[in-house]
């Protein structure tokens, strides 16, 4: 059965009012990534740090999915073949779309995850460097449950089995400059996979993609899905 793969990012969200991280204006003009997104930026100011992700927790309850969210939600629902949507995103949109085959490489904002005993929660409200784990009970152990730089994304192993499976590949609205996703289009077309950008601009590696769509994602994605 033919595999459909389809990696997102901020670019998709971003006509939902999310912002992006690097276009001018972005997320990294106003916040140093060291500071907020890393391991060691989080051991030094935890406040600072999840300060960051309660904003953007906050942020996320006033928006809503979009064409382009409702768009891949309508392929998986309506394709003979299969459909995986892997999002480098930490909202919930494609989720809120009834996207169903999704893959959170990133992470999810409305998670946290216990550094201690490990166990992820649900979490939507603001969290601080003083709460309680519900499992182990100890308090000053919970993170936002999200991968930052040096860290290992998540389900990195099924990921690469459907590259290699994919039929077709396709990325939309994300800049191709943060490993290891920028890499996937080379896995998915070394293993014989179409594979097609969707983005406002070119990325860092559209001339590795055999056909480039510009525009908004709420534009062009679903035209592109009928
Ligand atoms: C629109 C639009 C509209 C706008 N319509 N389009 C070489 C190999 C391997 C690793 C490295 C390497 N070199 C360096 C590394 C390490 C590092 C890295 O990549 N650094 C780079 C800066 C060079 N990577 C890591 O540390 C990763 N871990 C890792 O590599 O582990 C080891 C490993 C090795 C080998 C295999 C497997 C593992 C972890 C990376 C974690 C990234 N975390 C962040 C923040 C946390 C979550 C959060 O706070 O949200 O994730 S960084 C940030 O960037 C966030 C995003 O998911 C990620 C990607 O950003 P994205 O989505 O592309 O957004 P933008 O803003 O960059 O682009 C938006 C795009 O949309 C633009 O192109 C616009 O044109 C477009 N657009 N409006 C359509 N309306």
């Amino acid at each position: 059965m033919s595999l459909i793969v389809i990696l997102t990012g901020a670019g998709i969200s971003a006509e939902s009012g999310v912002d992006t991280f690097r276009d001018s204006g972005g997320i990294w003009s106003r916040y140093d990534f060291r500071k907020v997104a890393t391991p060691e930026g989080f051991a030094a100011n935890p406040t600072l740090v999840h300060q960051f992700y309660n904003d953007r927790r906050e942020q996320l309850s006033l928006v809503e999915p979009n064409a382009a969210h409702h768009a891949l939600a309508r392929l998986e629902r309506e394709y003979r073949g299969s459909v995986v949507v892997i999002t480098q995103n930490i909202d919930n949109l494609h989720e809120r779309a009834g996207t169903k085959n999704l893959i959170h490489m990133h992470g999810e904002l409305c998670k946290a995850l216990c550094v201690r005993c490990k166990k992820r929660f649900e979490w939507e409200g603001p969290l601080s460097a003083f709460d309680n784990c519900p499992n182990c009970g100890h308090s000053g152990c919970l993170r936002p449950d999200v991968v930052w730089f040096g860290e290992m994304p998540y389900h990195m192993d099924i990921i690469e089995e459907m590259l290699i499976r994919a039929d077709m590949f396709v990325s939309i609205g994300t800049s191709g400059s943060v490993y290891p996703a920028a890499m996937f289009v080379e896995v998915a077309s070394g293993n014989g996979a179409r594979t097609v950008e969707l983005n406002l601009e070119c990325s860092e590696v559209s001339e590795l993609f055999d056909e480039r769509i510009k525009g908004r994602a709420t534009e062009i994605v679903p035209p592109f899905v009928d």
